[in-house]
């Protein structure tokens, strides 16, 4: 279809820190960063990056460049154009997107948000200290929830490194869209770590766009409320938030469809606050309306679109009961408006599913169609006895019936008719 506005392809600019993997939240702690190095092996060996190995020499080759995120100056830009049409030549296996290891995030860019005593103090702390620290108004770090773990520091340089070097790559123009799946940790605080985040690489990332885009919309699929990132923006109509997640009884416990920001920002927050069970055909009654209506709107120069994968059926945490292409599906309909996105990762429990999301999510914004039959890869043995690229739904009840969908979305048009077309 000559029409369809996702068969055009994108320049996609993709982060990811080899190190990731390795760092552990303590034993039995549902948050695995080990999902992120899962899902680059998967995509590696779908063919959409060059490197099958993951732990593939950075320098040397022709793809050492694009590795090392430092492009400057008129030759980096002319080689950077060169590339890109190398690879659009190149198609349609092979390198479908430009992989870059990102820059660590430094404590000046962590304080553009979070505050210098916190940040110190997220630097300072060890399993063995993590008591005697903490108190003297900044909490969290001793919880289950946000323990110091070994390097806990060095996880939030990595994920917030490639937020920011993701938000700066689409500010240079050089990429339509850049992804950093360790990213997305949108409930951290200006001075307080909360739900298993530490640094908000969202809202940093957001700072970034700012400096170029009069308007950002942020977009925020985990089952859990996007509290941190509304927070950080509920008072300015510079950045729009929308979070879809469970509500009634569930963590964060805020993302009533009232909140809808306060003095410049009123009305440019917009919660929409969903029961368990929700499947596909609900989630998107809900979903293409309220985010077309707020494009329409709001009008944003750029996307920032969370997609923790913790509102996928079967998720540890979760209790949705999305498919993988009900999943997916938001990032195409995102794509399709045909605006820059800085699409990050989240939550997600079930980890196998987790690397199936984000890798078929890569794809999309790539323009790739996957084969079913997941390649073998380092993890095969997760994935069976299927072994294939999908989430099936489950036969628990859709506790959202069509007329508290409605009700929801009456509201959410209602409260966006505040907003200057
Ligand atoms: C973005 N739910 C983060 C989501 C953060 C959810 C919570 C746990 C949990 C923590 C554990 C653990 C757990 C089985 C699940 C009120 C409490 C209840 C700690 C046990 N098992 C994101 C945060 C949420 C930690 N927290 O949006 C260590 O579940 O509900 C709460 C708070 C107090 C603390 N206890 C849970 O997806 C990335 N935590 C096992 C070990
Ligand atoms: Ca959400
Ligand atoms: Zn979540």
């Amino acid at each position: 279809d000559l029409n369809d506005p996702n068969r055009s392809s994108r320049r996609v600019a993709y982060y990811y820190d080899h190190d990731v993997g390795n760092y552990h939240f303590f034993l039995g702690h549902p948050m695995k960063p080990h999902r992120i190095r899962m899902t680059h092996n998967l995509v590696s060996n779908y063919g959409l990056c060059d490197e099958v190995e993951e732990d593939a020499p950075e320098a040397g080759g022709e793809g050492s460049r694009a590795l090392n995120d430092v492009a400057s100056g008129m030759d980096a830009e002319m080689k950077d154009a060169v590339q890109w049409e190398k690879r659009i030549a190149h198609g349609p296996r092979g390198k479908h997107m430009q992989v870059f290891r990102p820059r660590r995030a430094n404590k000046t860019d962590m304080t553009r948000f979070h505050t210098d005593e916190y940040i110190d103090l997220l630097e300072a702390v060890t399993p063995e200290t993590a008591e005697a620290m903490t108190g003297g108004g900044i909490r969290c770090l001793t919880g289950e929830d946000c323990p110091a773990f070994e390097g806990v520091f060095e996880f939030c340089t990595i994920s917030a490194g490639g937020s920011l070097g993701a938000a700066e790559k689409l500010n240079s123009g050089s990429a339509d869209i850049a992804v950093n799946w360790a990213g997305g940790l949108h409930h951290a605080k200006k001075s307080e770590a909360s739900g298993f985040c530490y640094v908000n690489d969202i809202v940093l990332g957001i700072l970034e766009l700012l400096r170029i885009h009069p308007r950002v919309l942020y977009i925020d699929v985990d089952v859990h409320h996007g509290d941190g990132v509304e927070e950080a923006f509920y008072t300015t109509d510079r950045v729009m938030t929308a979070s879809f997640h469970r509500f009634g009884e569930f963590f964060p416990g805020t993302g009533d469809v009232r909140d809808t920001g306060i003095k410049r920002g009123k009305g440019y927050a917009v919660n929409v606050p969903l029961r368990d069970g929700i499947t596909d055909a609900t989630y998107h009654t809900i979903f293409k309306p309220v985010i077309k209506e707020i494009i329409d709107r709001f009008q944003p120069g750029a996307i920032v679109l969370q997609m923790g994968a913790d509102s996928l059926s079967g998720d540890k945490l979760g209790g949705f009961n999305m498919t993988l292409n009900g999943h997916a599906e938001c990032a195409s309909f995102v794509r399709s408006f045909n605006i820059p996105v800085l699409m990050v990762g989240g939550g997600g429990y079930t980890i196998k599913n987790v690397a199936k999301a984000w890798t078929k999510e890569t794809a999309i914004m790539c323009g790739v169609d996957l084969p079913e039959d997941l390649p073998y890869n380092r993890y095969m043995e997760y994935f069976g006895p299927r072994y294939k690229l999908e989430v099936l739904p489950t036969n628990v009840d859709d506790h959202n019936p069509p007329e508290y969908v409605e009700a929801l979305r009456k509201a959410i048009f209602e409260n966006l008719k505040q907003i200057p077309h």
